[in-house]
């Protein structure tokens, strides 16, 4: 049940989908990413659960259409009718990997594997409970094949924690994460491949990654197609090697999803139940930072952890990794200027601390709120019984969108949409918000 008042935002939020809809899958945006996305189709299809069962599935069929043999998900599923996007299927060269697909163009990287928490989700939520049932074995393969990728293929220290090799597995490309590793990364003009951008001319370039960082995601993409896709050869060359809080945080959440599946479908729970459990450890052992009361990546090329106050540090919350006590000094450090003080005026969690040198409110992933960010916060702290903080990330969610419009991305300070108009996932999981439990009031 939907409040009243806030039924015509709801309706907004579904002719987004409606308008960014392909035919057989969503776009994140009308113009500015034309293709399928991976964890925007996740969290897409989980607020498509709440109205439109079949979509949704079809929204994550339509992506596992791009899985690579050895079970790699890749980032991006290209549309053949899209318009310009650069960089395009040509870019990425994954006919030279014996395991890329043929009949349709990805790229040869992957995102967040937040995929099976979005199936959870969507047979939880689907009134057809045999439909949701078949979707469910049709899924889980799937989902198999692409958590045993990543725990065959990336888990470089055998501990659970696996890593990614590029800015954009991590969902958050220009994060002041990445600023160290990519700043060693001195490169000739010869040595990155010609590439071309539209993202500039459809958004502010100041809002963008800039071109000394676009530089080395190219030249990334290259070394790993120079080395054929093959891990085992690229992990020995790549310079940019890091295991990702956001991104082990959901693989957690992700493993004890999958256990729920495979329950379901009366199969063995316990490797995926198991899986889970030993990167929260990891997490909780290399990842965690007492002094800070924050997790942070860690760099394995450098072996140092990479001390960057980010939104992303507490998605922890959202897999239920940190104890009780680990969860509270979270909370104060959320609950601080740099973030968002409950008994100050602000709107969400920014994407990066307010007070650290280099945030920027405009420029993408170094300061701005993202809604999805948010959404996994909101969760993680209902987790704890962190109520009233929560209620106010819900509150601003809402907020947000129906001041300025469904934008990708919004500044803490003005609460200005920026980026992208009409982005899918800040309607889908706002849909998400006003659906559960009847409680949108
Ligand atoms: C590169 C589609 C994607 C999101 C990412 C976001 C942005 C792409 C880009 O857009 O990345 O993958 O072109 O900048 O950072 O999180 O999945 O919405």
């Amino acid at each position: 049940m939907t409040s009243i008042t806030l039924q015509p935002l709801l309706d907004q939020a579904k002719d987004v989908l409606q308008g960014n809809w392909l035919g057989y899958a969503t776009k994140p945006a009308p113009r500015l990413y034309p293709h399928q996305w991976s964890w925007d189709a996740a969290f897409i299809a989980i607020g498509y659960a709440h109205y439109d069962q079949a979509r949704a599935q079809q929204e994550l069929l339509a992506l596992f259409r791009g899985q690579w043999t050895n079970g790699l998900l890749p980032h991006i599923v290209f549309n053949p009718q899209a318009g310009a996007y650069e960089p395009g299927p040509e870019f990425w060269q994954t006919s030279r990997s014996l395991h890329a697909p043929r009949e349709v163009q990805t790229s040869g990287i992957v995102q967040p594997p937040i995929h099976a928490t979005a199936v959870w989700h969507v047979y939880q939520h689907g009134a057809d409970r045999s439909a949701g049932l078949a979707f469910l074995r049709e899924m889980y393969p799937k989902l198999y094949a692409w958590h045993a990728y990543l725990y065959r293929e990336r888990d470089l220290r055998g501990e659970g924690l696996v890593y990614i090799r590029h800015p954009w597995e991590s969902g958050q490309d220009n994060s002041p994460i990445w600023d160290r590793s990519l700043a060693r990364l001195q490169l000739m003009p010869a040595q990155v491949p010609t590439y071309q951008r539209v993202d500039t001319t459809l958004v502010a370039a100041d809002e963008r990654p800039s071109s000394a960082e676009y530089d080395r995601y190219a030249y990334l993409v290259q070394l790993a197609y120079a080395n054929d896709y093959d891990e085992a050869r690229i992990r020995q060359v790549c310079p940019f090697l890091i295991e990702d809080v956001l991104f082990n945080a959901l693989l957690v959440q992700s493993g004890n999803d999958l256990a729920q599946i495979a329950l379901a479908l009366g199969e063995n729970p316990s490797p995926f139940s198991a899986q889970a459990a030993r990167t929260a450890a990891a997490l909780n052992a290399r990842l965690w930072d007492e002094e800070h009361a924050i997790y942070f990546d860690y760099d394995l090329v450098e072996s140092a952890p990479i001390h960057a106050h980010v939104a992303a540090g507490f998605s922890p919350l959202f897999a239920n990794v940190p104890t009780m006590k680990q969860a509270t000094r979270m909370l104060d450090k959320l609950n601080q200027c740099g973030f968002c003080p409950l008994d100050e005026h602000c709107y969400a969690v920014p994407s990066y601390d307010k007070l650290e040198p280099g945030f920027a409110g405009q420029r993408y992933w170094r300061g701005p709120i993202w809604l999805n960010v948010n959404w996994l916060l909101y969760w993680g702290l209902r987790r704890y019984g962190f109520d009233d903080y929560a209620a106010r990330v819900k509150e601003a969610m809402i907020l947000l969108p129906q001041r300025a419009g469904f934008y990708e991305y919004f500044d803490p300070d003005t609460g200005r949409g920026h980026g992208s108009d009409r982005f899918s996932w800040s309607a889908a999981l706002l849909i998400d918000l006003l659906s559960e439990g009847g409680e949108s009031s």
